[in-house]
């Protein structure tokens, strides 16, 4: 799918968010996750633009006065793209682009973007051009067309805008065939799965950048690509690690986030096969990051959706040489979702400086 161009000037971004007053939702962090998530595609952040709302305007999602503020603030700075933290329907993209007249992202665009970008071995590009597709179809409007003048950069590595333009016909022929290959993809995975034998399998999950991949490389001593960047893996690595007399599989996967668009668990659902077929679950939390009680919750949340609810989970608190105030912490344990029989344990761990490593090996051990 398209190509990855880089430009010479870096496209200018604003971000906007809204607090809206009537959802009990988990809200704005003042745009930090949205910030971090647009960084990664080396774009240039402007400004931030945060509105509070009673309800998301039906027509536009942000009200007219912020819509007016914003509009002129493009004019006079040459705003290149906007990006939302939602997700916008099909009208108010439409909507919202006939009044900025730029390039409009919201939050599932810009993550399915990113995907695209990091996307290496022929499953993962495969897996992530269906998300992308089955996103564009509904919004397969002229909507774009102005924007043919541009070229690469945040948002147009998705199916070429001139693609764009024709037949729906296509893109559906096109997804066909790529549930088609995924299909081959999930048997071929299968297989694999079966010739492994009858070892447990212990499987990483966690919110993108816990550090999940410094825990396997340390774990099983083998050097998976472990970067302070979004979403740095995106395939399923499996390693045999042995330890005393137990040898057992250990698998280190995609990162969770909060609002991780449906279309990408849909296709991810064979990658993330390893995670449902886990005997247990090492959920791996940033506890230096301000926010990790709600990260603990999203990626409960997505457990449940791709169908690995019930498992065995244990809980290994990452980074504590980063926070020095860990130990408070273990009040949060006192949390509905994790007070339930699925918690098997609890670790605190840096596996930055290799803290407490031994005692995870152990625990691991203890329960296999
Ligand atoms: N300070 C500190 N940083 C850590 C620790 N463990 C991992 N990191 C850093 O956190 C960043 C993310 O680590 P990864 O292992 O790539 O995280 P991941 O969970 O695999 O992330 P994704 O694959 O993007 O979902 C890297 O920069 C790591 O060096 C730790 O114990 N302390
Ligand atoms: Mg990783």
């Amino acid at each position: 799918m398209g190509t990855y161009i880089t430009k010479k000037e870096k496209e200018r971004v604003i971000l906007i968010g809204v607090n809206i007053k009537s959802s009990k939702e988990w809200k704005n962090d003042n745009l930090e996750e949205l910030t971090l998530l647009t960084k990664s595609t080396g774009v240039k952040i402007v400004e931030k633009f945060i509105q509070n709302i009673q309800k998301p305007n039906p027509a536009t999602f942000i009200g007219k006065g912020k819509l007016d503020e914003i509009s002129e603030f493009i004019k006079d700075n040459k705003i290149d793209i906007a990006v939302f933290d939602n997700d916008l329907s099909a009208s108010q993209l439409k909507n919202i682009e006939k009044i900025f007249e730029i390039k409009i992202l919201d939050r599932t665009h810009l993550i399915l973007d990113i995907f695209a970008s990091r996307a290496k071995t022929a499953d993962a590009k495969v897996q992530v051009e269906l998300a992308q597709y089955q996103y564009l179809l509904p919004r397969l409007t002229r909507m774009w067309t102005h924007l043919e003048r541009q070229e690469g950069g945040v948002g147009t590595r998705g199916p070429g805008e001139k693609e764009i333009e024709t037949d729906r016909r296509n893109i559906r022929k096109r997804i066909t065939k790529l549930r088609k290959d995924l299909k081959k993809i999930d048997k071929q995975k299968m297989n694999q799965r079966k010739s492994r034998g009858n070892f447990t399998r212990v499987a990483l999950v966690g919110y993108t950048n816990a550090g999940k991949s410094t825990v396997l490389n340390l774990l099983s001593k083998s050097e998976i690509l472990a970067q302070d960047k979004l979403f740095a893996t995106l395939d399923t690595t499996v390693r045999k690690v042995v330890y005393k007399n137990k040898a057992f599989l250990l698998s280190d996967t995609v990162g969770f986030i909060h609002k991780l668009p449906h279309s990408l668990i849909e296709s991810f659902k064979a990658t993330l096969a390893e995670v449902r077929e886990a005997d247990i679950l090492l959920h791996i939390i940033d506890i230096s990051h301000p926010d990790f009680a709600h990260q603990i919750e999203v990626v409960n949340k997505t457990l449940n959706e791709i169908g690995a609810g019930d498992k065995k989970i244990i809980l290994v608190f990452n980074k504590i040489d980063a926070n020095k105030t860990y130990s408070k912490s273990e009040e949060l344990l006192s949390f509905s979702e994790l007070e339930n029989e699925r918690l098997i344990d609890k670790i605190f761990i840096s596996a930055k400086d290799k803290t407490n490593i031994n005692n995870l090996q152990e625990l691991i051990y203890r329960n296999i």
